[in-house]
């Protein structure tokens, strides 16, 4: 057997079984082994952040990597922001860089780069497979660094006469590191803390966001009186009724410096420090409140719920967890904004949806207005790169075949990978994009006088304006095979809301709302 197939084998066999795909030359062998090997899933994305965007959203709902097939350096370095949102969310995912053929690299051929260099960028293992008979067990030896604890990126450069020479077999799957125990003392040590009485915030993140941290989180509030905190772009946040709800730190330094007020100790439970996510003149990095004691009760790659769990059990063995209850907001009418589009989406939302918020300036009201639909997954931009969310619905599509995907889309964002559209039609996959279309990068407009800058001219302005000509989000829909209506009132919205999660398969609303601000 060649590489290529002896590579797919081993994939297949270690549990990877989808591969976002954007070929080239290069791979070619490894295309034409997806017909040799049926477990594997093939597909097509048009660009490659599409394909890396789709492995992190697959990675998040499945907790097993997908692989990501990219074309080169150029290739790779196309689809580098959605991973480094990946790296940031410690996703599992398999990133095969196809290369030139060992003996070609030395002629430095039109698309010759530095792959490693790329790829050290964002993944935690990097490896260059040498001979056709390695490539299996460097495949198996990617998918364990790419499931050790806490999940990351491993990227595999696999040169094309590696891939097509014969005398490869497939390897076994190896043994990866899972999340580890806390060890007893910091959870003793946290105890401690909390009973001393004084204000103190437990910030949840990582695995900690899932109904099993949050339910012995929520033990651990009620017997203590700590406050529970979520970090602000949780990967993946189990929420909505019967689940209980832990408000998110704000985007906004000055809101989470406000949520922070007054706290003497932060026990950090899945998450780091909370730090502002940019440098404003004048202010500081750190949200940390002076004279407030920071405390470690799992770092990241330790079980977080497991860490929490075993707090409760010494705090709180009596206490239980308190659920959110069951609430909706009423159906709202007159011209649509981006509160009353929350607020259909809150009163629409089906049990056990998983959604893909990129919705920016225009999501403010979802957190509350969702807080007490049925339990649903939601998934952030973790690591602010934007063009994440059509990309992360695709692969959360494909791993839960049976659940509603909502992606929750700010216009500015959508068109960095708008082509992910394409690919929600070619797969068929039950996919409700709403695009909030305030023809403007709103936060810009808002930042521009946060940082300091005055520019209220034209030119500046020229650049945070989405109008002129203003983006027809049906037609581009339409053109990729999604059908697509436009709302712009509150009513309409509702109504095409409704049908498009009646009726299987992708479909794209476009929400006409103002700016905010
Ligand atoms: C990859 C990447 N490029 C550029 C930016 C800078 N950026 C942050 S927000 C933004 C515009 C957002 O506009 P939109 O998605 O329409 O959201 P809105 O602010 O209008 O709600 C840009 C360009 C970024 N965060 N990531
Ligand atoms: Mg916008």
């Amino acid at each position: 057997m060649n590489g290529a197939q002896a590579l797919i084998r081993t994939l297949t066999g270690s549990g990877v079984n989808v591969c976002f795909s954007n070929p080239g030359t290069s791979e070619m062998h490894f295309v034409a082994a997806l017909d040799a090997v049926p477990d594997m899933r093939g597909v097509l994305c048009l660009f490659e952040g599409t394909a890396t965007g789709a492995a992190d959203g697959y990675g998040r709902m499945t907790g097993r990597p997908a692989a990501a097939l990219l074309h080169l350096g150029p290739g790779l370095a196309n689809g580098l922001a959605n991973l480094h949102n990946a790296r940031r969310a410690s996703t599992p995912v398999v990133t095969v860089v196809g290369d030139y053929a060992t003996y070609h690299k030395r002629h430095d051929a039109p698309l010759e780069s530095d792959i490693e260099a790329l790829a050290g960028s964002v993944s935690r293992w990097v490896r260059r497979s040498a001979r056709s008979a390695d490539v299996a067990a460097d495949a198996a030896d990617a998918v364990a660094a790419a499931m050790t604890a806490p999940g990351g990126v491993a990227t595999l450069i696999l040169p094309a006469d590696v891939s097509w020479s014969e005398g490869a077999e497939p390897a076994p799957p190896r043994g990866f590191r899972a999340p580890a125990p806390v060890p007893g003392e910091a959870v003793s040590a946290a105890a401690a803390v909390l009973r001393g009485g004084e204000p103190c915030v437990v910030l949840i993140g990582g695995a900690g966001a899932r109904r099993p941290g949050l339910e012995a989180a929520s033990r651990i509030a009620r017997a203590t009186g700590a406050r529970l905190l979520c970090e602000t772009f949780p990967a993946r946040h189990e929420r909505g009724a019967g689940i209980p709800a832990v408000d998110r730190l704000a985007y906004l330094a000055e809101f989470a410096m406000a949520q922070l007020d007054g706290a003497r100790h932060l026990i950090l439970a899945g998450t780091g420090e909370p730090v502002s996510f940019f440098a404003y003149p004048g202010k500081p990095s750190s949200l940390v409140p002076r004279d407030c004691q920071v405390h470690v009760l799992s770092y990241p790659g330790d079980d977080a719920a497991g860490a929490l769990t075993a707090l409760a059990d010494l705090v709180a063995p009596d206490a239980k967890p308190e659920p959110r209850q069951p609430a909706r907001p009423g159906l709202p009418d007159g011209d649509l904004t981006g509160e009353k589009a929350a607020a259909v989406i809150g009163a629409l939302l089906p049990e056990g949806a998983i959604v893909s918020d990129e919705a920016n300036t225009s999501g403010l009201w979802l957190p509350a207005a969702t807080a007490g639909a049925p339990p649903h997954d939601w998934l952030n931009l973790t690591g602010g790169a934007i063009g994440q969310g059509l990309p992360l619905a695709t692969g959360a599509a494909i791993a839960c075949p049976g659940r509603k995907v909502l992606a929750l889309e700010a216009d500015g964002s959508a068109m960095y990978t708008i082509s992910a559209l394409w690919t929600h039609a070619r797969e068929g996959l039950d996919i409700t994009t709403v695009v909030f279309a305030n023809r403007s990068y709103a936060i810009l407009g808002m930042e521009l006088a946060r940082v300091g800058a005055a520019a209220t001219g034209e030119a500046a302005r020229g650049l945070l304006d989405l109008s002129r000509p203003d983006l027809d989000f049906t037609a581009l829909a339409t053109g990729m095979g999604v059908p697509a209506s436009r709302a712009a009132t509150a009513a309409e919205f509702a109504g095409q809301l409704r049908r498009a999660l009646a009726e299987p398969g992708p479909h794209l609303i476009e929400a006409l709302v103002p700016p905010i601000g």
